[in-house]
């Protein structure tokens, strides 16, 4: 090797990128890092190995990113996000370092199926639904488009729990992801940084004569950082994700040592290390529980301290911070850094507050991914102080300034003032985070057109009132690579034999198809690969799950948390309604359309409710299933543990896309975006992402039903009362009395009380006023459907029209009208 001199630039070693280089690599790392040889490999050992050899492969291009960017100190994202639902990440870097021949040919001539190796694969599962995969999704946008960034978040030890069903009902297992060990994360103890928590405030004077005040930890724990991979397609970049994991610190090794109470040690440990145990699976209802403040401040003092001790040359003047970085917050829960990082500067570098205040607000902005009052995060005081006393006590300044300069605005509106103070005064004093980082950010932004309108006119309309211009809208997006390159090689290879394979990273370029939607050798095609993706998850589900379902029926899938506002009643209501119907002889059993109905849902563990919803959807499953008088014709699919693996099997076989939200309740969706992209119609309220994807493929070709928006809020002004419905919509009435009388509960009235009751006199989110025009829409989707050629067409329309959905075109957006960022590729 070369001598690496001072003005040298040491070489990078490389892979040959061939099925021979490939094999030699991959045998290499399974007699070196597994220290086995094939006879004795475990299929876990073969997929470590293989894992690791495809890795190299993208290590160098990893490293000239970081050269590069060392290099050229670009503008760099920060994407600061408590989940990242990562999904398996074998496919992705084999198509991101175009192996995937390469492998299965390497493999194949040692005898082993690729296929069975990639199935090892546990998918890490840090995050809860759409937003952490959003967040998952923007990341390898940024890689491929070339994006200086990195992302920021939690190596959560236990990811979402894994869901099982006994008896319907759901129960919750335990997602040790790392018990076979991760191929795709490398740790660095050794860049492990300390955060303080607890203790109190002091005051003191410094060299200069100044009195500051200093915070004074009461305990701390190590953030020990672990990098992965996000490779961007086709020679992108190769940049980083930084998730963090809690270790104790030595502070807590030197009380063992002294002590000498071991046990009392251990517990200290493991208290330390709790911090990034488990992801907490509420999703829209926060908790208020300590452990999770603990880990919200956790991983963003550790991110930015990285950022201003490592990523920053030395001897960076942080006054220029915002020309190097823009920390995106992915909704309130990494809202903490703002405080944070007015601690770095003010405590820490001894800036004047108007200095530091003057950067810090350059350097965030704050995208809300929800609409119900109950998701916005508050963090009572009490507790607050207590975790983080100088945090408050700055919160605290934060808010008086801004109260202040609010004064001067409005004099005569003290009420104004107070509805726009940072800190609630009921039920409890509160610090709310949404108000925060709407005050420190240079942007905020809603997720889908609509939720950014009633952003501004409803939950921040105050706001937005004060600063206009701080208001924007980012649309969401989904990546084509693993949404359809990876999940749908049938529709990839239809549509690249079509238009060529530039709609990969140009997603708009799916519009040439729009003439191909007339042509009908072109759709018959199509339906072929719509009929091999149906086959393909009928064998998944028989396999994983043991459920028997018919390809040659109509595929119409609700697959998304289970929330009350997501309605997955309504759908239930639907499918009742037409079983009580067939049973009594009001329709004819062959002017059925024969539909599987798939369910996918986790419910938080804690929302009563919804696991009640849950057991309802299975209980009704099994009835209709195993009722010979419905030959067959109806199916009802609820695979447990809904995940991003199963997504990407399940979402390209579907025809129908279910999205039901009461309108004015979902803040974008993004399942929505998948499913068109795979060639589904959808279903749908006039909701989130809904509302656009409806105006680009047409009103002809997406079934609209129910209230608007403002409809709702009319209504329930009006006063809603569901029984009204109940007592005049006959068909509502009898599926409603079916599920009272004990039909799906062998007899049993009590179990599914709880819902109907809920139903019939809460209804929070008006499923029973949507029923009628909900069922009439799915008529209207039974007529089309019977015309193949057409549903067919509109199918490839729905594909066509779907560019739009590129989380690259997302990404864009952010670029252009918050971040002002500018590519830099990792060779240039
Ligand atoms: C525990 C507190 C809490 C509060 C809110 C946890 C998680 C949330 C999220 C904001 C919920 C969420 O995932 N929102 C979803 O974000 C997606 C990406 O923007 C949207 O597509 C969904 O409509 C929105 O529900």
């Amino acid at each position: 090797m070369a001598l690496v001199t001072a003005d040298t630039t040491p070489p990078i070693a490389t892979r040959e990128h061939t099925v021979d280089g490939f094999t030699r690599e991959f045998l290499r790392e399974l007699n070196f890092g597994q220290g086995v040889d094939l006879t004795r490999a475990s299929v876990n050992d073969k997929y470590l190995a293989m894992a690791r050899t495809v890795r190299h492969y993208l290590m160098t291009r990893w490293i000239e990113t970081l050269r590069r960017q060392a290099e050229l100190q670009a503008k760099s994202v920060a994407y600061l996000s408590a989940e990242f639902l990562l999904g398996r990440q074998l496919d992705n870097a084999l198509l991101a370092s175009d192996l995937q021949d390469i492998v299965r040919e390497g493999l194949a001539n040692l005898g082993i199926d690729l296929d069975e190796l990639r199935e090892a694969e546990v998918e890490p599962g840090l995050g809860n639904g759409g937003l952490g995969r959003l967040a998952a999704c923007f990341i390898d946008s940024l890689a491929t488009m070339n994006v200086p960034s990195i992302g920021y978040g939690i190596r959560y030890e236990y990811g979402i729990f894994q869901q099982t069903f006994v008896d319907g009902r759901q129960v919750e297992k335990p997602d040790d992801w790392l018990r076979l060990g991760s191929p795709w994360e490398f740790p660095h103890p050794e860049a492990a940084v300390t955060v303080g928590f607890g203790g109190h405030v002091e005051q003191y004077q410094a060299d200069d004569g100044v009195v500051r005040r200093r915070w004074v930890p009461g305990w701390s724990v190590l953030g020990v950082p672990y990098n992965y991979m996000v490779p961007g397609y086709a020679k992108g970049r190769v940049n980083t994700l930084r998730l963090w994991s809690a270790r104790a610190t030595h502070a807590f090794d030197l009380q063992i040592f002294n002590s000498g109470d071991y046990a009392e040690a251990v517990r200290a440990q493991t208290f330390a290390e709790n911090i990034s145990k488990v992801l907490y699976p509420e999703d829209s209802t926060p908790q208020g529980k300590e452990l999770r403040l603990q880990q919200q401040y956790f991983f963003v003092a550790c991110s930015i301290k990285d950022f201003v001790d490592q990523v920053l040359p030395e001897g960076y003047d942080l006054h220029r911070l915002p020309e190097r970085i823009v920390f995106q917050l992915n909704d309130t829960h990494p809202v903490i850094a703002v405080p944070e990082l007015m601690r770095v500067l003010v405590d820490e570098k001894g800036w004047e507050w108007d200095e530091a205040w003057a950067v810090t607000k350059q350097c965030f902005a704050y995208t809300c991914h929800t609409l119900l009052p109950e998701a916005l995060e508050v963090w009572p005081v009490e507790l607050l102080g207590r975790l983080l006393p100088r945090h408050l006590e700055i919160i605290y300044r934060i808010n008086d300034e801004f109260l202040a300069e609010l004064r001067e605005t409005y004099p005569n509106d003290e009420l104004r003032v107070r509805r726009m103070s940072i800190i609630a005064e009921y039920p409890v004093r509160a610090v709310r985070m949404a108000y925060l980082a709407t005050v420190a950010a240079t942007k905020v932004n809603g997720v889908a057109e609509l939720h950014s309108q009633l952003l501004r006119d409803k939950v921040l309309d105050d706001f937005a009132g004060y600063w206009p211009d701080k208001f924007t809208n980012v649309t969401n997006g989904v990546t084509p690579r693993r949404f359809v390159k990876l999940s749908n090689p049938g529709l990839s290879d239809l549509v690249t034999e079509a238009i060529g394979d530039g709609w990969v990273t140009d997603l708009d370029q799916l519009s040439g198809l729009e003439p191909l939607a007339d042509d009908a050798e072109f759709r018959r095609r199509f339906r072929e690969v719509k009929q091999a993706n149906k086959r393909r998850i009928t064998d998944v589900l028989a396999a994983r799950d043991g459920i028997e379902v018919h390809p040659d029926t109509m595929f119409d899938v609700m697959v998304k948390r289970l929330h009350e506002y997501k309605r997955q009643t309504l759908k239930l209501l639907h499918i009742v309604s037409l079983y009580e119907k067939v049973t009594t002889g009001k329709i004819r059993l062959e002017d059925v359309t024969p539909r599987t109905f798939a369910f996918g849902a986790k419910a938080a563990p804690g929302y009563v409710l919804a696991k009640q919803i849950i057991h309802l959807i299975n209980a009704v499953g099994s009835t209709i299933n195993s009722d010979p008088a419905l030959e067959g014709r109806l199916t009802v699919a609820f695979p447990a543990n809904y995940n991003v693996t199963l997504a990407e099997t399940l979402i390209p076989a579907a025809d129908l896309s279910e999205q039901i939200s009461l309108a004015g309740k979902e803040a974008s969706g993004t399942g929505n975006m998948k499913f068109m992209l795979n060639g589904a119609l959808t279903i749908g309220t006039d909701d989130g992402a809904n509302v656009e994807i409806r105006r680009l493929v047409g009103d002809e070709n997406f079934f609209l039903f129910g209230l608007t928006e403002p409809q709702v809020a009319e209504l329930v002004d009006r006063g809603y009362h569901p029984s009204a419905y109940y007592e005049t919509n006959e068909d509502l009435r009898h599926a409603l009395d079916l599920i009272a009388s004990g039909a799906f509960s062998g007899g049993d009235r009590a179990v599914f009380e709880p819902v109907v009751s809920n139903l019939l006199n809460e209804d929070r989110f008006l499923a029973l006023a949507d029923f009628q025009a909900y069922v009439d829409a799915q008529a209207r989707v039974d007529e089309a459907y019977a015309d193949t050629e057409d549903w067919t067409r509109r199918a490839v329309l729905n594909v066509a029209r779907g560019g739009f959905f590129s989380s690259d075109r997302s990404m864009r957006d952010y670029i252009d009208g918050i971040w002002h960022t500018h590519p830099v590729p990792p060779g240039s």
